[in-house]
């Protein structure tokens, strides 16, 4: 049922050429931080805004799924990172410490509707971004820590009564999807392990990420450096749904860097590596910009599917940053979509505005629309996606450890800088964050009927 049911449009229509574009000189430190600035000011005033109304912190307002703020604050602790801009760190803290939930490992009960292993580790990632960046240390606890939980809980979770192993997408029998096993669940597994086992030296990570990584393949969820999007396991996981996404094939790039660099770039993960950064060509677009293109050739892509440029264009400028010899093809790549990110993107009056088509191949006609109008994901891919250019200067995360088992000392770095970790008071109720909690998770819905 999975498979085949994807009816790609072959019709080929222009972007239309009216759209204004937001200047940027990809040459220019400057010009990229004073974009990303734009951009990251808007994500934040959306937030502000939505917070304002009772939300909670760490939401943002339907349609936009839990997991989505995950990938929104991870992107804007990435901004203080790559720009050195604190201005939102202490929103940022607030908003991870409340949505840490029982367990301190992103667990929140109230979002158990929409609550699956990949939502789930999008907030475990942001928590070992905070960590890398040394966001002032959350009340209790540390950053580390937190992303250690989540891996715990997930590594516990692995799954060997069907398919030889794998995590299933939902942890929750009664959510739909608990039956597949997907590709988001277990690359974000991987790429958590990968991203421990560099930070921390530790090499129970890394035989974790050698042990998910193999599965996948043993599975077809990846088959010759081409990432899958799942299989149902009530099946024996024998038939596979064979959509694509740039999100995951990124994030198993940068994973495959990671471990590159960790084994010392061993012979299987230096094939592994070249691998997917050779096979991360089907994404481009004629002007060598990324395009998800299961779906925005037909116009398709849904809420969730619009913010998957966003996950990708971090985890390529990560695993370049990782994995030297892909720098150079992922950079090309990063620097294409950059431009077609700022070429779609407009700053007037009225706020910064983005469309989803990167490129004139792409057949994706949606209008430039700001966050708050619905266009959240297309704004932090624009973000992400322009940001991604100063990996190459960054600080951080700190390349001085790796397979020689020391552990980086911003673990323990302290709470000494600043008052910024203190979470608001909590469990002020909140109607419009109940009602979300209600939404069902069809999160992947559209890409198993696409
Ligand atoms: C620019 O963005 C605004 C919303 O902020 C929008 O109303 C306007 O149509 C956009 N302009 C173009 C040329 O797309
Ligand atoms: C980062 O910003 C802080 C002030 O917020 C400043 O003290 C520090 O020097 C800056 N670091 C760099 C590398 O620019
Ligand atoms: C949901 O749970 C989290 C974590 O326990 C809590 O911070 C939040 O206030 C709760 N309520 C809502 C409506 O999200
Ligand atoms: C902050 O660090 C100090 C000294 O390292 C420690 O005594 C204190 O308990 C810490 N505070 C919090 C809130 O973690
Ligand atoms: C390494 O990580 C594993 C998994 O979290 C943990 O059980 C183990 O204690 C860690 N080992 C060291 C030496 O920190
Ligand atoms: C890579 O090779 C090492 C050393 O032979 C092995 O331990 C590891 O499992 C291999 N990983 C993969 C993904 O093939
Ligand atoms: C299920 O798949 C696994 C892995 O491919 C295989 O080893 C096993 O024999 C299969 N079992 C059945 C009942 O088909
Ligand atoms: C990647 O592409 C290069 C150049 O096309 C080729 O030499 C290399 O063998 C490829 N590597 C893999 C692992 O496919
Ligand atoms: C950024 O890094 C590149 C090389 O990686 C270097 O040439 C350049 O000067 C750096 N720029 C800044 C502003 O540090
Ligand atoms: C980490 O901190 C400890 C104690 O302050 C110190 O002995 C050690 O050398 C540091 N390690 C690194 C890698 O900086
Ligand atoms: C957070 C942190 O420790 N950053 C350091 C990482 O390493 C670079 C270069 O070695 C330092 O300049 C940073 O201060």
């Amino acid at each position: 049922m999975f498979v085949g049911t994807c009816a790609l449009s072959l019709a080929f229509s222009l972007i239309t050429g009216s759209a204004a574009a937001i200047s940027l000189d990809t040459t220019s430190q400057d010009s990229i931080k004073s974009v990303s600035k734009v951009l990251a000011s808007s994500v934040v005033a959306f937030y502000d805004e939505t917070l304002k109304e009772d939300l909670v912190p760490g939401l943002f307002p339907e349609p936009f799924y839990w997991w989505e703020a995950g990938l929104a604050f991870n992107t804007l602790i990435e901004y203080y990172g790559l720009t050195n801009d604190s201005q939102f760190n202490a929103r940022i803290s607030q908003a991870l410490q409340h949505q840490l939930g029982e367990l301190a490992a992103f667990m929140p009960q109230n979002q158990t509707s929409t609550l699956g292993n990949s939502d789930q580790s999008f907030w475990g990632l942001a928590s070992l971004s905070a960590h890398e960046v040394q966001l002032s240390a959350p009340a209790s606890g540390s950053w580390l820590e937190y992303a250690q939980n989540v891996f715990d809980v997930q590594a516990a979770r692995w799954n060997t009564e069907s398919c030889d192993g794998g995590l299933k997408w939902q942890i929750f029998t009664f959510n739909a999807g608990y039956n597949y096993k997907d590709s988001e669940s277990n690359g974000q597994f991987f790429l958590l392990a990968a991203r421990l086992a560099d930070l921390t030296g530790n090499a129970t990570y890394a035989e974790w990420a050698n042990k998910v990584y193999t599965w996948t393949n043993d599975i077809g969820l990846v088959s010759n450096f081409h990432v899958y999007d799942g299989t149902d396991d009530t099946k024996n996981c024998s038939q596979i749904n064979h959509i694509q996404w740039t999100s995951r094939h990124a994030e198993f790039t940068e994973g495959a860097a990671l471990m590159y660099k960790f084994s010392n770039a061993a012979k299987n993960w230096t094939d592994i590596v070249t691998g997917f950064a050779n096979s991360s060509s089907i994404f481009q677009g004629d002007n060598g910009a990324l395009t998800e293109k299961a779906c925005e050739r037909n116009s398709r892509c849904d809420i969730d599917q619009r913010a998957f440029k966003a996950i990708a264009t971090r985890s390529f400028a990560r695993a370049a940053l990782a994995a030297p010899i892909v720098a150079d093809s992922l950079h090309a790549i990063l620097t294409a979509s950059a431009k077609g990110a700022a070429e779609n993107c407009n700053d007037s009056s009225e706020g910064v505005a983005c469309s989803l088509a990167w490129s004139t191949s792409s057949n994706d006609d949606s209008e430039q629309k700001s966050a708050a109008d619905g266009n959240l994901g297309e704004v932090l891919n624009a973000l992400s996606a322009i940001q991604a250019l100063l990996w190459p200067n960054a600080s951080f995360p700190n390349a001085t450890v790796g397979s020689t088992g020391t552990t980086n000392n911003a673990t323990t770095s302290g709470n000494s800088s600043g008052s910024t970790g203190a979470p608001e008071s909590r469990g002020s109720g909140s109607t419009l964050a109940a009602s979300i909690t209600l939404v069902l998770a069809i999160a992947f819905a559209t890409a198993l009927s696409c």
